[in-house]
């Protein structure tokens, strides 16, 4: 899937006044530098950092409506850099959905975002977990290392959506959370049906092991 070529979520969040929402868990991954900060902060407060200090880890909290529904974002800004890393494991277990984030001028940290994505596989024990695929800095094209091409690629590879955004220009970085938070939804819908198909499957073994003795107790 790829919506690099126009604004396809066509909203903005908003804030919700309800309690009630789900909380979701995000996890920002990525290299150092790509501009894990700057997209979240371009996200919650609309605000562009133009110096990098590196994250040591940091959350966030916002509120907003995707598809009619609110939904409690709670975002967990890691460390690009390795020696701020102790906590990798933990929070890729504890996470639900996880924006795996390279840059489009900086061929290594397109590289490392496939490790991401395999560390992601080792530490849940599943390949199955909800992600978005982002190739930041789109505004600076004449640096670019990365084709878009590669992006989608690789995003077709992770079976997961992709999007070339701007941290600077504010470009599709809503677009990457609320196809995140959809991810979950979907994936969630889909566990549920498998549940309802497994019990459903029980429930006629049931039936089938009981029907001797009935024919007895007649
Ligand atoms: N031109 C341009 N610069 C960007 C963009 N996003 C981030 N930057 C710059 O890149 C540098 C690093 O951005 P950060 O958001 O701090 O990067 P990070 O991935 O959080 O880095 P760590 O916390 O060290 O892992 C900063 O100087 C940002 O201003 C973008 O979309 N375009
Ligand atoms: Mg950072």
């Amino acid at each position: 899937m790829d919506s690099c070529s126009s604004n396809s979520s066509g909203r903005q969040p908003s804030s919700v006044s309800s309690g009630q929402s789900r909380e979701y868990k995000l996890v920002m991954l990525g290299e150092g530098g790509v501009g894990k900060s700057a997209i979240i902060m371009q996200f919650i407060s609309h605000r562009f950092p133009e110096d990098h200090d590196p994250t040591i880890e940091d959350a966030y909290k916002t509120q907003i409506r995707i598809d009619n529904e609110p939904a409690n974002l709670d975002i967990l800004d890691t460390a690009g850099q390795a020696e701020f890393t102790a906590m990798r494991d933990q929070y890729m277990r504890a996470g639900e959905g996880f924006i795996i984030s390279y840059s489009i001028t900086d061929r290594r940290s397109f590289h490392e975002a496939r490790e991401f994505k395999q560390l992601i596989h080792r530490v849940r024990r599943t390949a199955d977990t909800p992600a978005v695929l982002v190739g930041n800095k789109s505004d600076l094209q004449h640096l670019r290392q990365v084709s878009r091409e590669e992006g989608q690629g690789l995003a077709r590879e992770f079976q997961c959506p992709f999007f070339e955004t701007s941290a600077a220009f504010r470009l599709f970085i809503d677009d990457v959370f609320v196809a995140l938070v959809r991810q979950i939804r979907q994936h969630e819908k889909e566990a549920v049906i498998a549940m309802e198909r497994k019990s459903r499957h029980h429930t006629s073994v049931w039936k089938r092991l009981k029907s001797p003795f009935r024919r007895k107790k007649d």
